[in-house]
């Protein structure tokens, strides 16, 4: 039985934190991103814990304080990292999730790997929680945690968050595992989703394949045979607004934005791309519209650059190597046919940078070009906007969550390349006066609806819920 048991347990696939090694010993590094600044936010006045992966295979370490949290890892062997999260999240979930843009693959080894690791989070998270205390589960990886959770503590408030979309049941019915996710979805109170439409998914797919186990939706409440009543709605996560726009403004990211203009030779526009290097993000789509502007003399590869970041993600799947390979042997051709000597026409970053390097790009480009053929929410856009206040020009594609929200950007549809050729030549040629009035809009969209604002939402749904509409 462990000392302490909270009023707020986050369960989530992976740990907050990063083994790094420093002055020779091995520590703990807290990752980065919004998630973890809208949870350190509202842990403040409550006792929090986090379990999830450490990120390494084998016995988990022990439990640990870090920043005001308690941090409880999970143990993954090698064999359920490649089950659990390989396979089945990544390799069946994540497809299916997000329209087959590749075909999912579904093994039963996978799924009996998935089950069993949710189990081990459903019980680490059974004894951290207080009598009456909240969890909130986050995302695929984790879908049976709240049923499995519910079974054995019917006392504790249970929420669930999904970061990625949820698919039309058309899609979604193809899963072998399909009645078992919903089931054991529905044993939280509150789910929380990225957008409207998802919400919706999910409740049709309970009426047409739950139908007949007695599952009843009403507005937004579905109702189980027991009687358990579990609420789908939209709650659209966003980013640290404020942490954006502040870093921005110093003095240091202002000058290393001018930096990066003069390294590439200070053109007239700069375009941006950054994204996990996968293949819902469009970045193919981006570069065949970018190369065929410049082979019919649409772009001057002296006038216009183009930074496409794409972070290193699960690199031992074989369709991440094939995502990888093809945008790697695009941009080299596109370099190879247009770059002029010492001034790559693409400039391809495959790596990390520190949050301080990633604000100088954004502050850096002219425009920046969101692409997704499908993404949850797309935390880039609302980052780009926070960079800027009344300059730059953000294309977005209308399949990203973000779409919902950023009404004023410059909308694309990346499957129509000669569509998005034209958007990307508007963005690029918008008067100042133009984008100054769409980027405002924006602008104001995230300081109005930041991370912190959607963490205390989903904490409010979650205790008030379910409500009938
Ligand atoms: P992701 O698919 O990972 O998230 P995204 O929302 O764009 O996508 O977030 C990526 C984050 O990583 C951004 O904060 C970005 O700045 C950062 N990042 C990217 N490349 C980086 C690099 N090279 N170095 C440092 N930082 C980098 C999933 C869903 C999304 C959803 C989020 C949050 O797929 O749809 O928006 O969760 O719910």
């Amino acid at each position: 039985m462990p000392r302490d048991r909270f009023d707020l347990v986050i369960a989530a696939n992976r740990l907050p934190v990063d083994r790094a090694r420093e002055g020779g010993r091995s520590v703990w590094r807290r990752s980065p991103g919004g998630l973890v600044t809208a949870m350190e936010s509202v842990m403040s006045d409550r006792d929090g814990a986090w379990i999830g992966w450490s990120g390494v295979a084998g016995r988990a370490p022990a439990p640990f304080e870090q920043d005001g949290m308690h941090l409880h890892p999970i143990a993954l062997s090698a064999d359920e990292i490649r089950d659990y999260y390989e396979g089945f999240s990544n390799g069946s979930l994540w497809p299916i999730y997000h329209d087959v843009i590749v075909p999912a693959t579904f093994k039963r080894r996978w799924q009996a790997a998935y089950e069993q690791v949710n189990q081990r989070f459903a019980e680490i998270a059974a004894e951290l929680a207080a009598d009456g205390g909240t969890v909130w589960v986050h995302d695929y990886q984790l879908q049976q945690v709240p049923r499995l959770l519910r079974e054995l503590r019917p006392d504790v408030r249970i929420g669930w968050f999904n970061h990625i979309p949820f698919p039309p049941v058309e899609l979604f019915m193809q899963l072998p595992a399909r009645d078992g996710l919903l089931r054991g979805l529905l044993g939280a109170d509150f789910l929380g989703f990225q957008r409207l439409a998802d919400a919706q998914n999910f409740r049709r797919a309970c009426r047409q394949l739950l139908g007949d186990e007695q599952v009843t939706v009403r507005g937004d409440v579905v109702r189980t045979a027991d009687g358990h009543e579990c609420r789908a709605a939209a709650v659209p996560i966003s980013i640290d607004t404020r942490g954006m726009v502040e870093l921005a403004a110093t003095p240091a990211v202002q000058e290393r934005a001018a930096e990066i203009r003069a390294q590439l030779g200070d053109p007239e526009h700069l375009l941006l791309g950054v994204d996990r290097l996968d293949y819902t993000k469009g970045i193919r789509h981006r570069l065949k519209a970018l190369e065929e502007l410049h082979r019919e003399g649409r772009l001057d590869a002296d006038r216009t650059k183009f930074i496409q970041v794409a972070t290193p993600s699960r690199e031992r799947l074989e369709a991440y190597q094939q995502i990888r390979d093809d945008v790697e042997r695009t941009v080299s051709r596109i370099n190879g046919d247009h770059s002029p000597i010492g001034a790559p026409t693409v400039t391809y970053l495959h790596r990390s940078f520190p949050r301080e390097e990633m604000a100088a790009m954004f502050v850096a480009a002219d425009v920046m070009l969101v692409t997704p053929l499908r993404d949850g929410m797309n935390l880039v856009a609302k980052e780009y906007v926070a960079a800027h206040d009344d300059s730059g020009a953000l294309v977005l594609s209308e399949f990203t969550g973000a779409a919902t929200e950023l009404k004023q950007a410059f909308l694309c549809n990346p499957h129509d390349i000669a569509r998005t050729k034209q958007t990307i030549l508007r963005a690029i040629d918008a008067e100042p006066r133009e984008r100054a009035r769409r980027m405002r809009a924006m602008h104001r969209q995230v300081l109005r609806h930041d991370v912190q604002h959607w963490a205390e939402q989903f904490l409010t749904d979650l205790a008030t819920a379910p409500r009938q509409p």
